[in-house]
């Protein structure tokens, strides 16, 4: 049975380079690989999944106003390297009342101190980091359970 609940998906810059380079750090798997065991997982739930991912802030900030727009149920967001210098972005999140999940493949606390400040955490619901892809189908159990 599936219900109404759409659970956008937003990843960020260069995010569409996944499983193709840096793979000590990022892993094998592709965004494709991750959005296909998302959707299965949701479905199993009667949620859908708009998986989406861009090179561009704005398109982001867009897709946020979208999330709004439409009452979706949540947004689970990698904002890849804006996670680190995007106000915009938090702007976005602080404007929209659909809770945001801030999710990270890697634990950007054990990187580069760069990496140890988040815009982007000022404003979500909560982070899950440092778990591969499985830190979206966490991310994902949590706005199941919103
Ligand atoms: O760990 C994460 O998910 C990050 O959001 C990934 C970002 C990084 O800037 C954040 O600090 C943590 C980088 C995404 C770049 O993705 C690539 C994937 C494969 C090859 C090259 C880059």
């Amino acid at each position: 049975m599936s219900d109404d609940r759409m659970i956008l998906v937003l990843n960020g810059p260069n995010l569409n380079l996944l499983g193709t380079r840096e793979p000590d750090i990022y892993g094998y798997d592709t965004l494709d690989d991750i959005a296909t065991r998302m959707e299965d997982r949701a479905s199993a739930e009667g949620v859908s999944i708009d998986f989406r991912q861009s090179n561009h802030e704005g398109h982001l900030i867009d897709w946020l106003h979208e999330a709004q727009a439409q009452a979706m149920h949540a947004v689970i967001l990698n904002p890849a390297g804006f996670t680190h210098t995007s106000v915009a972005l938090l702007d976005a999140i602080k404007a929209i009342t659909v809770p945001v999940i801030e999710v990270h493949l890697s634990n950007p606390h054990q990187r580069e101190d760069f990496r140890h400040k988040s815009y982007v955490s000022m404003g979500a619901k909560g982070t899950i980091a440092g778990f591969g892809p499985m830190s979206y189908m966490l991310a994902l159990e949590a706005a199941l359970d919103l």
